[in-house]
């Protein structure tokens, strides 16, 4: 088992994760559904546990894999270096947006995919498109990065992760992935996974290194903005430690 490329994806697989994505959504569980995920992501947005911080990675790193076991099917990635189909009309094609993958009708349709905790973004959701996409060549470069603080840099904040946030999010800022409640969009989770993949091949690039400036940061008890090695992430209970060798890729 291993998490692929979306674009590698056979059509049955993609149809699959679209239907997956659906199920979940409509489960009345509150404690393992869709809207579970999008709500931890609020309540914890703010937190110094799950974003700017170095335990970003973990945490959503965990968050992926709980998903991953409540959906049922293997989460793609989506390599944003690779696929910069730049639309999310309606009637796309190809690229992440269409038709029959992330861009189906139906999650447009708030009566099938009503959109939670996000007040002023309402219940339909929304995506724009708004600036560039970071480049495979970017991707390379911060693959050589040689200490963590360097790497967690770029892909956590600039050019990466939050700027393919803002990107969906759109020029007006009207997109839910603009929000903390991005996990309205399915397109949170294709992100993160691949964020998650560069972590990992990361990880896998370094492996000497075991100063603090190692896989993770801190290794020790922490600081008071970042968490511990051992300390336990919320709301997923789990440490930090527990997280760093699960590496599907
Ligand atoms: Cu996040």
């Amino acid at each position: 088992m291993a998490r692929k490329d979306w674009l590698d994806l056979t059509q049955p697989e993609r149809t699959a994760l679209v239907n997956a994505l659906f199920k979940l959504k409509a489960k009345t569980d509150s404690s393992r559904n869709y809207d579970f995920f999008v709500r931890q992501h609020v309540n914890f947005f703010s937190s110094f546990q799950a974003h700017r911080a170095a335990s970003f990675f973990p945490w959503h790193r965990e968050m992926l894999r709980r998903f991953e076991i409540e959906l049922g099917v293997e989460l793609p990635y989506w390599n944003w270096g690779r696929d910069r189909q730049g639309s999310v009309t309606t009637s796309a094609t190809t690229g992440i947006f269409a038709r029959d993958f992330l861009g189906h009708p139906d999650f447009l349709n708030a009566q099938r995919w009503r959109c939670v905790e996000a007040f002023d973004l309402g219940e339909q959701l929304r995506r724009g498109w708004f600036g560039q996409l970071p480049t495979a060549t970017q991707v390379a470069n911060t693959m050589a990065a040689p200490t963590f603080t360097q790497f967690t840099t770029t892909v956590e904040r600039a050019p990466f992760h939050n700027n393919v946030h803002g990107i969906i999010g759109g020029q007006d800022g009207t997109g839910h992935m603009g929000d903390g409640s991005s996990p309205n969009d399915p397109v949170f989770f294709l992100h993160h996974c691949f964020v998650d993949k560069l972590w990992s091949d990361w990880q896998a690039k370094h492996p000497s290194q075991t100063t603090q400036d190692g896989q993770y940061w801190p290794l020790g008890r922490g600081t008071s903005r970042d968490l511990g090695i051992d300390a336990v992430m919320q709301p997923w209970g789990v440490s930090v430690r527990s997280t760093l060798t699960f590496r599907p890729y």
